[in-house]
């Protein structure tokens, strides 16, 4: 595996002693909340066909497209979206949750890898948005997030960070593999693969076919209520989406909506760091034809 900077890289500090908040289950590291038990018991879950599933990378724009759909599946309500935790609006597959009393659709989110996820959703084909957002960017997201992840070990080097990110050593694995897997679903009737970038540049063309795609319809007139209050400002001061009632995370050392843009990598990626990281998606994403936007 090349190191994006060679010299300075001796070890990956996930695989350091004292480790004690992650662990590795069938070769994909995992928090430890998220037990081998628990993986095993998802393999028997059972997906009902009108179940919406909402599945990333860490840090691609979930919380933005959860609260897209939740919105959207309350009519353009907003009012009743900002009622409830979008924890307890949602089912977050990863870590043991409860179904009783969920109702239906039920609005499920997950980051796990594909071998990981229950088989039955691809038997059940319910419809599952994948939300994809450039790797620099969301390298730089996730590395801010273990500033404040309780659940979380510390970097105290972005370099050490990256090219864990870049070996696959990070929580929920390798992001080339997720990314690439999903992009080659793209064309299944029950997928809709979304960027985060095309949500920065034309949010109500992705909530349209986003809508469409679900078979849901946007009341007249209610798209503007939408489209504002899933605003990077507004999610930001929205305390059921934005982190601060998660006893896990410390939104008062960097807020969970922490900058919401693209590009934000060229304040982190040194040039060397980020011409090797080019390498090395040019070398991992080999075929696959997917590319994204770095500045818009
Ligand atoms: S998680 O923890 O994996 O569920 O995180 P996730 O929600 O996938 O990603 C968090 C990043 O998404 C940004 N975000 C938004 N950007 C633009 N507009 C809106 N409304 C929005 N909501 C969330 C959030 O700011 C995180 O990105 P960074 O770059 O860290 O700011």
């Amino acid at each position: 595996m090349r190191s994006v900077v060679k010299a300075s890289v001796t070890k990956m500090s996930l695989d350091a002693e004292g480790d004690t908040k992650t662990h590795m289950i069938d070769g994909v590291r995992q928090p430890i909340a998220t037990t081998a038990k628990h993986l095993q018991d998802l393999q028997m879950f059972e997906i009902v066909e009108d179940d919406v599933v909402v599945m990333t990378s860490p840090k691609s724009g979930t919380t933005w497209m959860q609260e897209i759909v939740s919105v959207l599946m309350y009519g353009c309500d907003v009012e009743k979206a900002k009622q409830e935790y979008i924890e307890k609006r949602w089912m977050f597959i990863d870590f043991p949750f409860q179904t009783e009393g969920v109702s239906s659709p039920r609005l499920i989110k997950t980051h796990l890898n594909p071998q990981a996820i229950p088989p039955h959703i691809k038997e059940k084909k319910p419809k599952i948005i994948f939300v994809s957002r450039n790797p620099k960017d969301t390298a730089v997201s996730f590395f801010f997030f273990h500033k404040t992840g309780k659940h979380l070990p510390t970097y105290e080097s972005w370099t050490e960070f990256l090219n864990d990110f870049c070996a696959g050593n990070l929580i929920r694995g390798d992001w080339f593999a997720m990314n690439s897997y999903w992009w080659s679903q793209r064309n299944d009737k029950n997928v809709l693969f979304v960027k985060y970038e095309d949500m920065k540049r034309n949010l109500s063309e992705v909530v349209e076919k986003v809508a469409s795609f679900l078979g849901w319809t946007i009341p007249d007139g209610k798209l503007p209520e939408l489209l504002q209050h899933c605003s990077f400002e507004s999610m930001r001061s929205n305390n059921k989406v934005n982190s601060s009632e998660d006893p896990l995370i410390d939104t008062d050392k960097i807020p969970f909506m922490r900058k919401g843009t693209v590009g934000d990598w060229k304040n982190f990626f040194t040039v060397a760091q980020s011409e090797a990281f080019d390498q090395i998606y040019r070398e991992k994403m080999a075929g696959t034809g997917l590319e994204y936007d770095y500045e818009l």
